[in-house]
């Protein structure tokens, strides 16, 4: 679906009208997108939730010509963009409470479908709190009844907006205001995970993507994609944090090309809860280049740090390497 052409050369509006097919145009290189977040929001700088949002919400503004209502879970995209009595949302837009944004949706979808509204479509959308915790079974429900809602969860793998607390997204070893680093394995636990893609494929719904903010053309694209299609389906965009992560606000996309390019988010699509593409890792690196930016996982490096920790999560992006074919076939 992407034209092979870098996204930096077709992000903008001035370039990406001249280089791209009309079809193959970014929606953010169009004069006539939404700009459903607008400026003036309170996010921080750097902050991969906002631009997240705009370009998914945007992409799927455009996919429905305009016809689409947002619900929307407590968290930093609420928070940053509607102090009351001002928003930035520039689209029907409801906030629910913290766990029941899906079920929000949900009713929503109902309610349009009762009135006989075809045309118009609902996405719903939360952090990874409100998505993997508190949110999971009004999620459930939503995936389980086939609803025809799309859930995008932004995933910075904490609850940011009340204070960088661990969530269940919360990857290993990380530091968080709630998994200090103290004591023989510090920071959050390694547990067994809670792999909200790959739960959301167990429902076997229509359609199941991740994405990240380092490439926003695959995004919007998946967006666009999930909007064609009826029934409940969920987008999950690894979105970096520079408050929470203790990064440069500068490294935002950086983090979450590596993330990929390590093999620790994996990239993909799944219709029906079968995998159906992948993104493949151009340049496969280490973990450490991934995690020795973020301040999150300082008390890994240094001497005598935890080598034994780094392994494991070097493990952990393996697995993923060979579980979803991040290589090409001879390299893996
Ligand atoms: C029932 C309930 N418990 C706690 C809160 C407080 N609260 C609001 S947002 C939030 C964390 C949100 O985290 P997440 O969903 O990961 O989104 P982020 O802020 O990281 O984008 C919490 C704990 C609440 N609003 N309602
Ligand atoms: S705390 Fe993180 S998610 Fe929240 S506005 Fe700041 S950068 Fe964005």
């Amino acid at each position: 679906m992407n034209a092979p052409i870098k996204f930096y050369q077709t992000g903008t509006f001035t370039v990406g009208n001249r280089l791209l097919a009309p079809e193959l145009r970014s929606v953010q290189a169009s004069a006539e997108r939404s700009n459903s977040l607008n400026s003036g929001h309170r996010a921080c700088q750097g902050c991969g939730e906002a631009l997240g949002a705009r370009y998914a919400v945007d992409a799927a503004m455009r996919a429905t010509n305009n016809q689409l209502i947002a619900c929307n879970a407590t968290g930093c995209l609420e928070v940053f963009s509607t102090p009351y009595p001002e928003t930035s949302w520039q689209l029907p837009w409801i906030h629910s409470l913290f766990g029941n944004a899906a079920a929000v949706g949900t009713g929503i979808a109902a309610a349009l479908k009762v009135k006989g509204k075809k045309d118009v479509r609902v996405i719903a959308q939360g952090g990874d709190g409100g998505t993997t915790d508190i949110g999971f079974g009004c999620l459930s429900g939503m995936f389980e009844r086939n609803d025809d809602v799309l859930y995008i969860c932004y995933d910075n793998e904490a609850y940011m907006n009340t204070g960088v607390q661990r969530s269940s997204a919360t990857p290993p070893a990380a530091r968080t205001a709630t998994t200090m680093a103290v004591g023989p394995t510090p920071g959050a636990s390694f547990g067994q995970g809670k792999n909200l893609p790959r739960i959301a494929m167990a429902h076997r719904i229509p359609y199941v993507a991740t994405a990240t903010v380092a490439d926003l053309r695959d995004l919007e694209a998946k967006v666009e994609k999930a909007m064609r299609v009826h029934g409940a389906r969920y987008l999950h965009v690894l979105v970096p944090c520079p408050l929470g992560w203790g990064a440069a606000s500068h490294d935002t996309i950086r983090l979450a090309r590596l993330a990929r390019e390590t093999g620790i988010f994996p990239v993909f699509e799944a219709e029906h809860g079968e995998v159906t593409a992948v993104t493949r890792i151009r340049r496969r690196v280490s973990v450490l280049e991934y995690l020795q930016p973020q301040r999150r996982f300082a008390h890994l490096f240094g001497s005598p740090g935890h080598p034994e920790m780094l392994a494991m999560i070097q493990e952990e992006a393996d697995r993923n390497i060979r579980h979803f074919h991040l290589l090409e076939e001879s390299e893996s």
